[in-house]
């Protein structure tokens, strides 16, 4: 394909070319304000010699009032004056990233969508990421479930698939989400607290509403504070329906698997990165992707012959409930790779729109009644958001001919040709599409029933997986549950809504309530009110999501030292990172010149470091580096700063290197209770933490990797 507009834009810009069929069919619509051959135009076209003054009555020594008749200024402050629109009215705060995706598997045998058969295509596809109860400003890191849709451009039309990263929902019909949406939100009287289910309404609402239970396990699970959007599952939540050609119908979930593997902060971490990083997860996503470290996941499918829909004890339609691996193994199939950021945030991310309701041929609804309700929904709010032609913004128009009887509206841009916008017309112009032409062919489905506000008998059970779920975490996860669940109830002043939660934590554990009604001052439960039967799943500790292939390409690394550093191991480690796509930073006390032992200061060389000890902070790193020199070390002992690095990193159980003085500085900074390490100053003994007289890059490249393993033991 020749390069369009977009390709130049695009190349002028980051000096990189790219290939992404969607992007490039934007780019009619794309412009390049980084061009000086540019001249500032009103936006009717007219250039201006000054939009920096209002025509004004005025001399060189006196300033009068200002002329109504300056169009142009008028223009410049009304436009500035209607630049918002509505934020979402959940999912407020996101970021997305322009991908493809590719099949390697046909899935012809249970659809006949093209997107899912056939192997020689590659799918454009846009996907926004994002938390649901912030808004548009709030931070990255708060625990919360995270969004996940995905828009794949298909030949066939956009098929999206609106996802979180959380296999499971609150509640089981969509007529309950304004509630349980209001209930997580600030509260109505003083629109406290931001971005936090950590209060008396969310809590208050979870009890009364018992279906809650599953999910409230998950997302108070580390599954709700994703150290990146690139090592988190994406789920589709929703049971569909994939038709294949010959007419049959499988109910169908959708998987997204990391390559990178699924991670998660600390409580600690995410909080405080909150506030010392509020964009921590949108700039990871954005820093990976300009670096040419695209994520990756493989995508799967599980599938249940519609006859067999009744044969389980869980209902499938029902979007509180998983279905186990065990007995329904997801059939990966293909994989989405990110790999190019927005070009600019607003006319892009802020302006997808992701609808359920978009299904191409040989994929269906389900009688999911949250599905069924979010059919509604999603095509609804983009009115408010975007207007009735949504659809024709360019991040939403589909890659494939659009054409119909539909017209007009607010900001209409297609101009459609011809003297009859109806069907049937005599000039036989537009008609239905036949099967064989690609048409839709909704399944011919048999329903009989009374009309009746019910939903199926096996909806009523609520608490079996939320169990399992639990018995299914590593200890250390039980624990960061325990403590989120402490957390939480810890905001809610008023009693009855902790005493009552410290009750349902009951039908799952009882010492997992025991130990909440502790910290939270509840009533030390005696019994449960359910047997733990102790019965486990495979596929949803995070544990048995390590990474496909062991990488510490993107994991970021700090670096301290300060004058007198030894030279040799920091440009060995350094080197050994970076060859690896490791991302090492070096801070010191100071960003101007740091010298190393035995360099002059009238050298005039140094090293400037990347930042000063006081504009970062451990936690937004994954790993830290401290090379030895008596008189760096000497200076870091010091400094409060630095010891406090080298402690927060150890508390969040982060690898720690250190070579030759750093070894005992380290040492010494983790002298905290309950921490012990071997005798002699040439070796700290701490999981995660590597040091030697001498450098072990290969130790400690390991330690790096295996981050997850070493949180262990917070
Ligand atoms: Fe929703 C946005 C995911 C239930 C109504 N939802 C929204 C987004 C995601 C989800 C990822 C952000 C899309 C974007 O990035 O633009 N929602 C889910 C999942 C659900 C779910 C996984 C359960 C399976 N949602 C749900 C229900 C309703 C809605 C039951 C209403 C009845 N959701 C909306 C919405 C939003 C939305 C109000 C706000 C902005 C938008 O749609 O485009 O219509």
């Amino acid at each position: 394909m020749a390069p369009g507009i977009a390709d130049t834009v695009k190349e002028a810009i980051t000096g990189s070319p790219f290939e992404n069929a969607k992007v490039a069919a934007m780019s009619d619509n794309m412009k390049n304000y980084q061009d000086s051959n540019n001249r500032i135009t009103t936006d009717y076209g007219v250039k201006q010699t000054n939009t920096d003054d209002w025509l004004r009555v005025a001399s060189a020594d006196k300033t009068g009032p200002a002329l109504l008749e300056d169009h142009a200024g008028r223009e410049k402050i009304h436009r500035f004056d209607h630049e918002r629109i509505p934020e979402r009215v959940v999912h407020a705060r996101g970021a997305g990233a322009f991908g493809t995706f590719k099949l390697f598997e046909s899935a012809s045998d249970v659809t006949s969508a093209g997107v899912l058969t056939d192997t020689s295509r590659t799918t454009p596809v846009f996907l926004r990421f994002s938390t649901v109860l912030g808004s548009r400003g709030s931070a990255d890191t708060v625990r919360d479930v995270r969004g996940f849709a995905v828009k794949f451009y298909t030949e066939e039309g956009n098929w999206d698939i609106v996802g979180n990263d959380i296999p499971v929902f609150f509640i089981q019909d969509a007529l309950k989400f304004p509630d349980v949406i209001h209930s997580g939100k600030p509260e109505p009287h003083n629109e406290i607290p931001q971005a936090q289910t950590a209060h008396n309404n969310f809590w208050d609402f979870q009890y009364l509403h018992s279906e809650a239970t599953h999910m409230f396990m998950w997302a108070m699970s580390d599954r709700g504070i994703p150290r990146s959007y690139r090592m988190m599952q994406g789920f589709g939540v929703n049971t569909y329906k994939l038709l294949n050609s010959k007419g049959e119908s499988h109910l169908v979930k959708f998987h997204f698997t990391p390559h990178l593997g699924v991670h998660s902060f600390v409580w600690d971490e995410a909080l405080k990165l909150a506030g010392q990083d509020p964009d921590f997860h949108r700039k990871d996503l954005w820093t990976a992707i300009e670096g040419g470290q695209y994520p990756k996941w493989d995508f799967g499918i599980q599938t249940i012959p519609e006859s067999q829909a009744d044969d389980f004890d869980f209902d499938p339609l029902d979007a509180t409930k998983i279905w186990p691996e065990e007995d329904f193994p997801v059939r990966y199939i293909g994989e989405l790779e990110l790999n190019r950021n927005p070009d600019e945030y607003f006319t892009q991310t802020e302006q997808v729109a992701f609808c359920t309701g978009h299904v191409v041929p040989g994929i269906g609804f389900s009688d999911d009644p949250l599905l069924q309700g979010r059919n509604f929904s999603y095509s609804d709010t983009q009115l408010t958001r975007l207007g009735v032609n949504w659809q024709e913004l360019p991040i939403n128009k589909p890659m494939c001919p659009v054409m119909n009887q539909n017209r007009d509206g607010a900001m209409r841009h297609s101009i459609t040709k011809g003297t009859v916008n109806y069907w049937p017309n005599r000039f036989e112009a537009t008609k239905p599409a036949t099967a064989e032409e690609g048409g839709y062919i909704d399944f011919p489905q048999k329903v009989a029933g009374m009309k009746a506000r019910l939903r199926s008998k096996k909806f009523s059970e609520h608490y079996n997986q939320a169990q399992v779920f639990y018995n299914s975490m590593s200890k250390h996860e039980k624990m960061h549950i325990m403590n989120a669940l402490s957390f939480e109830l810890d905001h809610c002043d008023d009693p009855v809504v902790y005493k009552r939660m410290v009750e349902r934590l009951c039908e799952i554990d009882l010492d997992l309530a025991r130990g909440v009604a502790e910290q939270v001052g509840a009533d030390l439960p005696e019994e449960a009110r359910r047997v733990n039967t102790g019965k486990r799943s495979k596929n949803l500790s995070q544990e048995d999501f390590p990474p496909k292939n062991l990488t510490i390409a993107t994991r970021m690394v700090a670096i301290l030292i300060a004058d007198g550093y030894d030279s040799v191991a920091y440009n060995a480690v350094k080197a050994a990172l970076a060859a690896q796509g490791a991302l090492p930073f070096t801070i010191a006390p100071r960003r101007t010149p740091i010298y190393a032992a035995g360099e002059s200061k009238d050298s005039g060389k140094g090293l400037v470091p990347d930042h000063n000890l006081e504009g970062q902070r451990s936690t937004m790193y994954d790993a830290i580096f401290i090379p030895g020199g008596a008189d760096s070390i000497a200076t870091l002992r010091k400094n409060g700063r630095a010891l406090h690095y080298v402690r927060e990193a150890f508390g969040h159980l982060k690898s720690i290197g250190a070579t030759g003085e750093a070894v005992a500085f380290v040492k010494d900074a983790c002298q905290l209770p309950g921490v012990n390490f071997s005798e002699g100053n040439d070796v700290v003994d701490s999981y995660g933490v590597v040091t030697a007289a001498q450098t072990e890059v290969n130790s400690f490249k390991e330690a790096i990797n295996l981050v997850k393993g070493a949180k262990d033991f917070t």
